[in-house]
């Protein structure tokens, strides 16, 4: 097993990780940016190592420095956290040339999944099911009109190297394609530094479902069920449960199996989340694959009692996977899991600065993941998000109460957060039914907007 982990990451998800090391007596070292000083995971790591200064290039991106750490703390393996370097298959490399386990899997694989067009072959060759649209990426705007007639409007343009919805275009008829096909490729090369598209036949107000899965290295993948995640705005998750109102005991096993059979060939290792659209007809469809831990992944913890952190520091160690999991996955109540951004209620832009006042809620079935205290700074270099709220109930209506009341004895003072809008969704009706799409927070705004004016 390995005797010490760096940490390459900062907020919650290190402390998270942290948490995983400490059960597993592995010692543990954080990296952190002169910004992150007095951060939490820096107090709680057994050494903590000033990488650099607080602009992410130059610190918990900058790969010579955290490779440079890793080196003088004489680590045994780097756990990436999410985003960051997570889904970098070149740092992958370096840390496997310079002899240090990367927590995460085989590059290939993370490369093989960061070309989405690929990623789609590779599903639907192995009977996954996925949408309608090109096969491989498209050479000229003319093919895309092919593909675009093939398939029928509308039909959207994505990016290759894309993912987490950058650079996509959704194209309503043939007058729009030759513009739209030239923006998005613009776009895609601008942010990506790689222009290629694909094409898919576009679902209408879709549900976002995913599935998490781990494999060993020995070929054994498992399937941990499903996460709901529609909820979102602007491509940011705001909410997320497990499992899902549109799934059955029967679709869960059999999109689990196809899953996990596919996943074994393509020699997945470690944790993963696959992405599916559900159409109206409650169709699944794969979109994309992420080769990471999730920032939700505590919705699926807290159904199946698998303590995903602990199995990828395992699984990475060799570990089997029937050594990790020690019996069945069972599905048991239902959880919700609410993203706390620090952020403007009505501009939705970050808000940094010093929490004054921090009060989370405990109880019964309540769980945080936080790395935010009173007297606490928020730098304004990184990502929003200041706490995760994680309920489980013995079903949806035990859980929607319990993250309401949850909700209500939540107290951060000092900077915006998004826990107002939390409290309104968990009291819509629409949300309390289950009824829910992509479109929901849009709509949802759209509408307490007019009270409001009213
Ligand atoms: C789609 C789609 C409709 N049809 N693909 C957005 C993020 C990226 N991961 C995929 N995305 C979408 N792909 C087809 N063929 C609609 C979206 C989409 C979306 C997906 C999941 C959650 C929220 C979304 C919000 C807008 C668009």
């Amino acid at each position: 097993m390995f005797k010490k982990i760096l940490v390459a990451n900062r907020g919650e998800i290190a402390l998270r990780v942290i948490c995983a090391c400490k059960e597993l007596d592995i010692r543990t070292v954080a990296i952190y940016s002169e910004a992150d000083r007095h951060s939490l995971h820096a107090r709680f790591a057994d050494e903590a190592i000033c990488i650099g200064p607080p602009q992410l290039a130059q610190s918990y991106l900058n790969i010579p420095c955290v490779i440079s750490a890793a080196e003088i703390a004489n680590v045994d393996a780097i756990h990436p956290g999410y985003g960051l370097l997570a889904e970098n298959a070149n740092f992958a490399e370096v840390c496997e040339a310079c002899h240090i386990k990367f927590i995460g899997p085989p590059p290939e694989v993370t490369r093989l999944m960061g070309e989405k067009e690929k990623a789609r072959a590779a599903m639907k060759k192995a009977g996954v099911p996925i949408l309608p649209g090109s096969e491989g990426v498209i050479a000229a705007e003319g093919e895309a009109m092919e593909w675009a007639r093939q398939v029928g409007f509308p039909v959207i343009i994505k990016a290759s190297a894309g993912g987490g919805g950058r650079g996509m275009r959704i194209v309503r008829n043939e007058e729009e394609l030759p513009g739209l096909f030239k923006a998005a490729s613009s776009e895609a090369a601008a942010s990506f530094g790689n222009g290629d598209l694909y094409l898919e036949k576009y679902v209408e107000r879709p549900r976002h479902i995913e599935f998490q899965v781990l494999g060993d290295a020995y070929g054994s993948v498992v399937s941990l069920g499903e996460r709901e995640c529609s909820i979102q705005r602007r491509h940011q998750k705001l909410l997320e449960e497990s499992p899902s109102t549109q799934m059955t005991p029967e679709s869960r096993a059999q999109i689990g199996e196809v899953l996990c059979k596919t996943l074994s060939g393509i020699g997945y290792v470690n944790a993963g989340t696959v992405e599916f659209l559900m159409d109206e007809d409650g169709r699944l469809h794969f979109i994309e694959m992420n080769t990471r831990i999730q920032v939700e992944h505590p919705v699926t913890e807290m159904v199946t009692d698998v303590d995903l952190v602990k199995s990828q520091i395992l699984l990475a160690a060799g570990e089997r996977m029937k050594t990790v999991l020690q019996g069945p996955i069972v599905h048991r109540g239902h959880a919700i899991e609410c993203r706390i951004n620090a952020e403007h209620p009505e501009k939705f832009t970050p808000s940094a600065g010093k929490i004054t006042a921090f009060h989370p809620p405990g109880g019964t079935g309540v769980r945080i993941d936080t790395a935010a205290y009173a007297e606490g700074v928020i730098p304004p270099y990184y990502d929003s998000l200041i706490a995760k709220l994680i309920v489980r109930g013995r079903d949806r209506n035990e859980a929607v109460s319990r993250m309401s009341r949850a909700l209500e004895m939540f107290i951060v003072e000092g900077v915006y957060t998004s826990i107002p809008l939390h409290r309104k969704i968990l009291a819509d009706p629409d949300f309390r039914a289950g009824r829910i799409n992509t479109n929901f927070i849009e709509r949802f705004l759209n509408t307490s907007k007019k009270e409001s004016a009213t």
